[in-house]
């Protein structure tokens, strides 16, 4: 048990749910004349082998307790059946208990082929989860169009901000070298409905557009075709110069738009279902359209233009920042794409991360959603825990992802939540995405920890229905992945709702962000300044003093607040209605301000430090706990990086009240622990290396 398997480990269903089981497939109805249809039945005949210890027989016809597979076209069968599919689009999918000449039998029907491979993943996470097959009437289709993974893959196979060892992409050995693992990546990622991936890191290298690298990526498009996957690459928007000679990469120079054109053609040529470009231009030191005083909706419709004879997409990112210091980054985003709106062609997405900032522990959601009408806006969370304690901490991101994507940006009066910004219901866009920055990488477990895999899973879920609830989608994971055991699954699903809590205590509670060692991210450095721009540092963010601590944003100060519908703006920049947990990102405050506790700011702040290791050492004695329901080999190493997470949660805590009560002067409260070393010797810590950072 190395992980390996993730969630569809397929183990043997026991005692009288498995006969109950067996009853209702004891035959499976399936074609395979198309690769999708292939796949799809294989995965059947090996799930089902697993749970009931042997694969249904494959036959022709229908008898009790056969399970019927396809689409109207594929299967004679399901055609006479007269299913109403017209709803569930090309990726739906019913799965239903029917009569079937006569006989009990449950189809697993939809449009297209890759709707039946989604169903038949469905089907087998019910008999995963211990669900009754009886009377089946399950619809379901996605509410997000683009559900599509961002590796920041760089093609020397170091990946940025991975924790899970090097690439999965092996580029030396593609394309003649396929290895199984790509297959196993598809399915894993067909079975939670994902069907897009960029290869390469945003941060791009123009020679992932040449034509030996899109041979390369040719030939994991063929891999991934059967599980609905289309593959993406990020484009370097100055790659007309550094691959095709020309003196410029100006958007509006009609050599360089010919050059776009050519090599679309050209990738299309190679892939035909080709996704598309994600671009991150003028952004951190990122070419883009601004070098030539044009403006990214003329960079990304360059890029549109070029696709869309082909039918691909552009993503273009939001997360820019200019090379002048603005007085808030956080309002950078909003000011230049703001105006934008309705200036990119149909084929364009803008791409937005969940918060203003930079995918912190916690952040209110970015204006920008609710803020673009016109524009499909994409979201961007990112799965890799980069601010969140690498792979080693345990947090599940499930929560963090259902608050922002249930925050109500009140566009359009009450209930205007992000999901349906991001769904297209708001304002109407049929072309709706979510994308997630990978956690995969070339370790066994394929996302650097056993519970990692937990987030790479809950993105899957949440891109295909933004509305799910984390905690139901831990619940699954955690029977799928560990156990089926009631009251293990609730044991482990509480310790892992409440984590990312916890690394908002211990890391920046009550609002903070960004204080994170620089460039690695890794460990505390509230005490950073200097440098080359002051909005890489702390103390920019925190702005304590004497007299008190966080960041003004109201309109007192950076006024980023106004960015907000006005009942947002108001409710997040008065202090009687701002949440505590965005306080000290929206106002500074004096230590003794009184919280929602009772006590004063800065014991409050102790106090949550304080409460967030407490949580972990928690987790650790539940994870002791549960030694004799778990695998040894998962078990030891989920109970080792419990141990390094209390360390590092408990350097947290101590870093941050040493550095803290040395600005504010006060005493810690009655009852918690002062740190016990010297805000110098914290300062001292360095960590030469840390995995993920370089570029
Ligand atoms: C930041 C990362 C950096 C990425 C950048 C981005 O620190 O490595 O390149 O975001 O999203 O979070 O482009």
């Amino acid at each position: 048990e190395d992980g390996y398997d993730l969630w569809l480990r397929y183990r043997p269903v026991e005692g009288v749910r498995a006969d109950a089981y067996r009853m209702r497939v004891s035959r499976l109805v399936a074609g395979d004349a198309m690769p999708t249809q292939a796949v799809t039945r294989a995965e059947l005949l090996r799930g089902l082998g697993g749970l009931l210890g042997a694969a249904p027989p494959l036959s022709e016809a229908a008898a009790d307790g056969a399970v019927v597979v396809g689409t109207p076209m594929s299967s004679p069968s399901i055609a006479r059946l007269g299913l109403e599919l017209g709803d569930l689009g090309r990726d739906g999918y019913l799965i239903r208990s029917v009569t079937l000449d006569g006989h009990a039998a449950t189809v697993i029907a939809a449009n297209e082929d890759i709707g039946a491979l989604y169903g038949a993943f469905h089907f087998l996470r019910l008999l995963q989860t211990g669900q009754s097959i009886e009377r089946l009437d399950v619809r379901e289709a996605p509410r997000v169009k683009l559900r599509v993974l961002n590796h920041w893959d760089n093609l020397d196979g170091h990946v940025e901000r991975g924790y899970a060892g090097a690439s999965i992409w092996d580029w030396h050995k593609l394309p003649d070298w396929r290895a199984p693992r790509y297959a196993d990546y598809a399915r894993a990622n067909a079975s939670i409905g994902i069907n897009g991936t960029v290869l390469n890191n945003v941060n791009a290298d123009a020679l992932v557009l040449t034509p030996m690298y899109l041979e390369k990526a040719a030939a994991l498009a063929d891999v991934f075709r059967p599980y609905g996957i289309r593959v993406y690459l990020s484009a370097r928007f100055s790659a007309p110069i550094e691959i095709g000679g020309l003196e410029t990469a100006d958007p509006l120079d009609p050599q360089v738009q010919r050059w776009w054109r050519d090599k679309a053609e050209e990738i299309y040529r190679t892939i035909p279902d080709f996704g598309g470009f994600l671009v991150k231009a003028n952004s951190e030191g990122q070419p883009g359209p601004q070098d030539y005083g044009r403006s990214h909706a003329d960079g990304a419709n360059l890029l549109a233009d070029a696709l869309a004879p082909h039918g691909g997409t552009v993503m273009w990112r939001a997360f820019v920042y200019s090379d002048e210091e603005p007085d808030d980054r956080a309002k950078q985003a909003y000011s230049e794409f703001v105006p934008l709106d309705g200036e990119f062609r149909d084929n364009v997405m803008v791409q937005v991360k969940n918060g203003a900032i930079d995918f912190q522990p916690r952040e209110p959601f970015h204006p920008l959603f609710g803020a673009m009408p016109d524009t499909p806006l994409m979201m961007e969370f990112q799965i890799t825990k980069e601010y969140l304690g690498f792979a080693t901490h345990l947090v599940y991101l499930g929560p963090m992802w259902e608050e922002v994507l249930r925050a109500d940006t009140h566009a359009r009066g009450e209930g205007s939540t992000v999901a349906k910004v991001i769904d297209g219901s708001l304002h109407d866009h049929r072309l709706t995405g979510m994308a997630g920055v990978a956690n995969i990488g070339s370790d066994r477990n394929w996302s650097g920890s056993h519970f990692d895999q937990a987030n790479w899973y809950a993105y899957g879920r949440l891109a295909w229905d933004p509305e799910l609830s984390s905690r139901s989608i831990a619940e699954q994971w955690v029977r799928m992945t560990f156990s089926g055991d009631d009251s293990f699954v609730a044991t482990v699903v509480d310790m892992m709702m409440g984590s990312r809590e916890a690394a908002v205590d211990y890391m920046t509670p009550l609002g903070l962000h960004h204080l994170m060692g620089s460039n690695h991210h890794y460990g505390p450095g509230p005490w950073l300044g200097g440098g080359p721009r002051t909005d890489w540092t702390s103390v920019y963010y925190h702005r304590a003093t004497r007299a008190g601590i966080g960041f003004d944003r109201t309109a007192s100060g950076s006024n980023a607040v106004a960015q907000y519908a006005p009942p947002v703006a108001r409710e997040f920049g008065d202090l009687e209605t701002v949440p505590e947990e965005f306080l000290l990102w929206f106002h500074h405050v004096p230590w003794d301000y009184r919280t929602q506790s009772g006590r004063p700011l800065w014991d409050e702040l102790v106090h949550r430090y304080t409460r967030g290791v407490d949580y972990v050492r928690g987790m650790r004695e539940t994870w002791r706990g549960l030694a004799g329901d778990v695998d040894p080999e998962r078990h030891a190493q989920v109970a080792a990086f419990l141990a390094i997470q209390e360390k590092e949660a408990q350097r947290w805590r101590d870093a941050s009240i040493a550095y803290f009560q040395g600005i504010s002067g006060l005493p810690l409260p009655e009852g918690y622990a002062p740190p016990p070393h010297s805000l110098e010797y914290y300062e001292s810590l360095e960590f030469p290396y840390a995995p993920g950072s370089g570029r």
